[in-house]
């Protein structure tokens, strides 16, 4: 019996633990206030948020969340894609210096962030999207001949997440999510590009440099991949409990490949493993990236959408970008602008109980 108690003891200490025993009290305080918001809500999230929306860019204080809901979103998501290369923006032309100034006052404001990185194929020096050749991956760990350039390019990221600052002088805790949609095979680090055990190494030393070497100490660690089948496929490169704090996918609405009930489906059926995974290794569990393109239907948001999260627990989810009109025949947005075809129903669903965007948020004071 007692023996029970102390094996029940030390496994449940241990599966609590963080990524970074030394995590700053602001990160651990978000990582505890995650956990608990999730058995009630979902943080509401979006991608560059304040930089740009459909039809403008970067007019001080606007949003096309805040335009259709008069809230910002619980939690902000950025990109850091270009910042290796030394570019002043990133891959979708958003200012480094712009940025920081974004995230610092959205954490002020009491909302979370979360940052990815579509980092450049470090041997070709082209996109993140060029998987050439086979051993990209090998070749950015110790040993290999791009290893001193990928700890080049951690060292500009390390800087830039040290520039975070709050006004007390402390760091701003982020969710970072390195290598995501990790089981799909459009990017270099993902699916058929290299081998779990590969992906599992560079997961591993890119969390230990940043920590570590760099000494960073806001940072949670999101593991995420994109669409899944099962449990089994899911966990394939997952590098193990003491290298993640949030279990997350990414999952995009198709009018003709997923539709509405194909889409409540399968993200209901998900979430069900998501949830059973983020349980049984004591993680949060989110929805990393989701969307369906310029939102033709009127009613998604509280007909189809809600109702495939509305009975799970996760603590976010984070709508894509709108870009909008990329090319004469491209535009990409995924949450309405004023008078969309969806924006009176966004509207309401920013308002139902268990959906928390800035307001709400700010009220769980999640960084204390
Ligand atoms: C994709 C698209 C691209 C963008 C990329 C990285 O899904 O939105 O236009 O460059 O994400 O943000």
């Amino acid at each position: 019996m007692l023996l029970g108690i102390v094996i029940y003891f030390l496994c449940c200490t241990a599966n609590a633990q963080m990524v970074d025993v030394n995590a700053t009290r602001e990160t651990q305080n978000l990582y505890k206030n995650l956990k608990a918001t999730t058995q009630k809500a979902v943080l509401f999230g979006h991608q560059d948020d304040m930089a740009y929306g459909v039809n403008w860019k970067y007019e001080e204080g606007r949003s096309d969340i805040k335009d259709v809901t008069g809230e910002y979103p619980g939690i902000f998501g950025w990109e850091l894609g270009r910042l290796e290369i030394d570019s002043p923006v990133n891959l979708d032309s958003v200012p480094f210096e712009k940025m920081r100034s974004y995230i610092c006052s959205a954490y002020e404001n009491g909302a979370a962030i979360t940052i990815s990185w579509h980092l450049n194929n470090p041997v070709t020096g082209k996109s993140a999207w060029d998987p050439s050749p086979s051993n990209t991956v090998q070749s950015i760990l110790p040993g290999g001949e791009k290893n001193e350039l990928y700890k080049n390019w951690l060292d500009k990221v390390a800087v830039f997440f040290k520039n975070l600052k709050g006004k007390r002088g402390e760091y701003v805790p982020v969710i970072f999510r390195p290598f995501h949609e990790l089981n799909g095979s459009w990017f270099w680090w993902g699916g058929k590009n290299c081998s779990p055990e590969e992906l599992i190494q560079i997961w591993k030393y890119t969390v230990s440099y940043l920590r570590d070497t760099k000494n960073i100490h806001q940072l949670l660690y999101a593991f995420n991949t994109d669409r899944f089948s099962s449990e089994q496929e899911y966990l394939e490169r997952y590098p193990g409990n003491e290298w993640v704090d949030i279990v997350g996918f990414d999952i995009y609405q198709k009018g003709d490949i997923l539709p509405n009930e194909k889409f409540i489906n399968e993200l209901d059926k998900s979430l069900t493993i998501l949830e059973k995974i983020a349980r049984s290794k004591n993680k949060v569990a989110a929805l990393t990236e989701f969307g369906y393109n310029t939102v033709p239907d009127a009613s998604w948001w509280t007909n189809v959408f809600f109702k495939a999260i509305e009975k799970h627990k996760i603590a976010y989810a984070l709508a894509w970008r709108n870009a909008g009109k990329k090319s004469k025949s491209e535009v990409e947005f995924y949450v309405p602008y004023k008078e969309q075809v969806s924006a009176e129903d966004f509207k309401m669903f920013s308002k139902l109980p268990t959906i928390f965007f800035e307001n709400k948020t700010k009220q769980q004071k999640l960084y204390q």
